[in-house]
């Protein structure tokens, strides 16, 4: 990278992470979808596998507070996410991926991984780390342990731009 195209990124980033930390990324996020969980509390594990641009399964049904390990494998040729939340959760979400894909971050099916760790100032960084959700290149595997709340709108949903728009999202039931 020249120093021109340093410069450009440099205010490309210092002009985002203000929106950034609008978004779930500015916390308190996953209070009406659950929170992280215990290992040691995991009652079952679920298998979600990713494809362009669906899960397997496309539904989940979880016990009211139940902590559940996913273990996710992108199965596809395009880098996907698992995401567990609400759709306005989702919605906020979308809008911090498309910087991601704007800033490179996310090309087709790789990811940066060094613009990802890089520093914007203030604290903030592109790195895709919530509890609630993994970012996976084809051929990756992550787990996300997540306790589930009593019940509520929730979904697992990819946020890659434009997947979720062609039905990347799946419900989670309650029983
Ligand atoms: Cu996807």
């Amino acid at each position: 990278m020249n120093v021109s195209k340093l410069l450009v990124a440099g205010v490309a980033f210092s002009m985002s992470a203000g929106a950034f930390a609008a978004g779930v990324h500015g916390g308190g996020h996953g209070a009406s979808s659950g929170e992280p969980g215990k290992a040691s509390e995991v009652a079952r594990t679920i298998t979600v596998e990713m494809y362009d641009n669906y899960y397997e399964p496309e539904e989940i049904t979880v016990k009211p507070g139940e902590t559940v390990r996913f273990v996710v494998e992108n199965k596809g040729n395009l880098v996907h996410e698992f995401n567990v939340g609400t759709p306005d959760m989702h919605k906020a979400h979308q809008e911090e991926m498309m910087m991601m894909v704007e800033h490179g971050v996310i090309q087709g099916g790789k990811l940066n991984q060094d613009m990802m760790n890089m520093d914007m100032g203030n604290g903030h960084s592109m790195k895709h780390d919530d509890p609630n959700s993994v970012l996976l290149e084809p051929g990756q595997s992550k787990e996300v342990v997540w306790k589930f709340s009593d019940k509520g709108n929730i979904e697992f949903a990819c946020n890659v731009p434009g997947h979720y728009q062609s039905g990347m999202y799946g419900d989670v039931n309650f029983e």
